[in-house]
Parts: C-alpha cells; sequence; structure tokens
C-alpha cells in the first residue's frame, strides 16, 4: 500500500468525487460482485477533467511499458470518448501521430455498414478503457481485436485498475491478462491509490467498507 498519494492522482481523486464520477455506496458490477465504490467514466464530461484524463492516459502510453503501436481501440461505449481523447493528447504532448478506432454494439446496416468506426484495426494496436474488474470487458476487447487477422495487440491502457481477482483462483485480472495474452497491462488509478487518498482525508467508515470488499474480492498476487 503506498504511504502517500501522488499530488496529480490525489487532484484527479479530487475532481472524480466532486464530480459524482467517484462514488462510495453499495453497487452491483458486471462481474455479479457487491462494492462499495463505483467509478463512472461517463461523467468525465468537463473540459477539465477530460483534458486531465487525456493527458494521465498518454503519459502511460509514452512511459515505457506499453510499445510504440499503430491504433488505439475504445471498446463501445465508454472507451471511445477515451481513445479519441488520448490520440490528440498524444500529438499535443509528443508529437506521435496515431489512429484510433472503436466498434458499435450493434451493426449499422445501412450506409458505410459494419461494426467498425475508424481507423482499420490492421497492425499493432493498444486497448484503451475505463475499468478493469474481473477482466470480462477487457477480454470481449481482446476477442474484436484477434477477429482480424492483421491486428496484433501490444498493450492495455484502463484509467482505474480495482486491483481485483479475475477469472480463476486468487491472481489479479491484470496478472491473469498479463500472462494470457502477453501484453502489458498499464493504469492511471488503482484501488491503493483510492484508499490511500481515503485515508489522507479520514474517510474510516467507508474505508472500513473497502478494505471488506478488498478481503472478498482483492487479488492476492
Ligand atoms: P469487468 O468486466 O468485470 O472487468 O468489469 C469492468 C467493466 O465494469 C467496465 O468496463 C465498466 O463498464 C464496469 N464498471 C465501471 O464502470 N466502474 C466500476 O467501478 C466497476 C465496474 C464493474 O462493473 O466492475
Amino acid at each position: 500500500m503506498s504511504a502517500s498519494l501522488d499530488p496529480t492522482k490525489q487532484a484527479f481523486i479530487e475532481a472524480a468525487i466532486t464530480h459524482g464520477v467517484l462514488l462510495f455506496g453499495d453497487f452491483k458490477l458486471k462481474s455479479g460482485r457487491q462494492s462499495p465504490y463505483f467509478f463512472n467514466a461517463g461523467l468525465l464530461y468537463t473540459s477539465s477533467l477530460l483534458s486531465t484524463t487525456a493527458s494521465a492516459f498518454s503519459a502511460i502510453l509514452t512511459g515505457g511499458r506499453i510499445p510504440e503501436f499503430d491504433v488505439l481501440f475504445g471498446p463501445a461505449y465508454k472507451g471511445i470518448s477515451l481513445a479519441a481523447i488520448t490520440a490528440v493528447s498524444l500529438y499535443r504532448d509528443s508529437g506521435r501521430d496515431v489512429s484510433y478506432a472503436y466498434n458499435r454494439k450493434e451493426a449499422k446496416d445501412h450506409g458505410e455498414g459494419g461494426s467498425m468506426v475508424g481507423a482499420p484495426l490492421k497492425g499493432r494496436i493498444v486497448i484503451i478503457d475505463d475499468v478493469l474488474t474481473s477482466g470480462k470487458a477487457i477480454r470481449e476487447a481482446i476477442a474484436i481485436i484477434r477477429a482480424n487477422p492483421g491486428a496484433e495487440l501490444v498493450g492495455i491502457a484502463q484509467l482505474v485498475d480495482r486491483q481485483e481477482r479475475g477469472q480463476v483462483g486468487e491472481r489479479s485480472t491484470v496478472m491473469e491478462v498479463e500472462e494470457e495474452f502477453g501484453v502489458p497491462v498499464e493504469a492511471m488509478l488503482r484501488m491503493e491509490d483510492i484508499m490511500a487518498y481515503m485515508r489522507v482525508k479520514g474517510m474510516d467508515e467507508e474505508l472500513g467498507r473497502m478494505e471488506k470488499y478488498r478481503q472478498d474480492y482483492g487479488a492476492r498476487a
């Protein structure tokens, strides 16, 4: 557990709470897990929050763990805007000119048709998405990449890694995915960052519920 929290992360968590992006309460997750907190990336809708998010993602993508790539793939729905804003900030922050693409949840049967929008899924692909819990959503996104013979997944960037167990055993979703698909998974925020923030702010009651949740669903390796 990190003793102190990076000021950029602290500011982002603070803004996320203010805008209702990060909520504490009782939430049912996609995996069926009942969680004391929820991160709703759909509420990152102001210029300042989008700008901070984009810069954080571009820092992750140029930080060295994720290799060079050609296309940022943002799975529908919440990955779409994340991919678009990050493509812009990568260019502005580091001059890197990449493409972006996203899928439709329902294929379009008129006009250009199909279920993909943006760049063709070819070359080295990085998936960019909102939250990683049990790995169900990321596996769906990986399956889309793998259905394109000319596409090679080279990395995954997430806004939040909830540091939970994957689908088999006690290991984290990140470890499971990194090992199974042989690519690095990076995140802007982890559950431990959120808990470090709560500790600084003396949110003892909520923190107790987070600790209990972590015992139930947190990764042990
Ligand atoms: P997994 O598929 O279990 O990894 O859950 C990840 C997905 O759940 C994300 O793509 C979100 O759609 C959603 N989610 C959130 O948006 N925020 C959370 O804090 C937790 C979840 C979740 O349901 O686990």
